[in-house]
């Protein structure tokens, strides 16, 4: 039996997966039982439960988009007072942070200390101010690909529009020209080759999310599936 974890599906007549196995590099063992015992600023474990470290970000597939840095932009509208698009340039000019975090695959994989830099998503919302009744974020992505969450779960400090991954522009087999990171949601929700952003008044399951990964994600609640 295939297990739902590795399962194949077939988007746009590529074949992606969630998570390729492949060959991990791991931290040494003395390393991953110090990894264990940690705990992060908000009193949750660094590891989250049924996570192991590795060293280097997996390339986990998906087809890239065509936009280059030059012609890329992005949509934002939907249940917004002000819909906005966004060349790269505007999105450089905008207020700029730079965030180290662990990212979550689904696949059990957590990348510690990775460094993003780019836009937090509250600084677009500011601009496009989302209507009372937006509870809604969907990330739109090349080819279809689209992530769902509450506004709610993207209202913090950490969740950005990422054009660079440690100080190099986004590779493109990570997201280029823009992804989304949001560190504290299993990696899914990170729509890579971003596109647009849609404020909507219902919950719109995404891509992984309509092939039964949860919606909510939550890496601490091994939110892995839907039940
Ligand atoms: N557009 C798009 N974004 C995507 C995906 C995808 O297939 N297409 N895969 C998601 C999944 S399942 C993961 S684990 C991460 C992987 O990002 P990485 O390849 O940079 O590690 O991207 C997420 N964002
Ligand atoms: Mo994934």
């Amino acid at each position: 039996m295939i297990s739902r974890r590795s399962f194949l599906a077939a988007a746009g007549g590529t074949i992606i997966s969630i998570g390729l196995p492949g060959a991990f590099i791991r931290p040494s063992e003395a390393r991953q039982r110090d990894l264990a015992a940690e705990t992060r600023p908000d009193g949750k474990p660094r590891l989250p439960p049924g996570q192991f470290a590795v060293e280097k970000i997996q390339d986990m597939g998906g087809t890239p988009g065509s936009a280059t840095f030059e012609n890329w932009s992005l949509r934002i509208q939907g249940e917004v007072e002000k819909p906005v698009v966004l060349s790269y340039q505007e999105l450089l000019a905008l207020d700029q942070v730079h965030i180290t975090c662990d990212i979550h695959c689904v696949t059990g994989w957590t990348l510690l200390d990775s460094a993003w830099s780019g836009v937090r998503l509250t600084t677009i919302m500011d601009m496009v101010k989302p209507q009372r009744k937006g509870g809604f974020i969907i990330f739109e992505a090349a080819h279809g690909y689209t992530s769902n969450l509450p506004i709610s779960a993207t209202q913090k400090e950490n969740v950005i529009l990422a054009h660079s991954f440690f100080a190099e522009k986004l590779p493109p087999q990570h997201g280029a020209p823009v992804r989304v990171v949001i560190p504290d949601r299993y990696f899914y929700k990170s729509a890579k080759w971003l596109e647009g952003i849609k404020v909507s008044s219902r919950d719109e399951p995404g891509f992984w999310e309509t092939l039964g990964y949860s919606d909510s994600a939550d890496p601490w609640k091994e939110e892995r599936h839907q039940i």
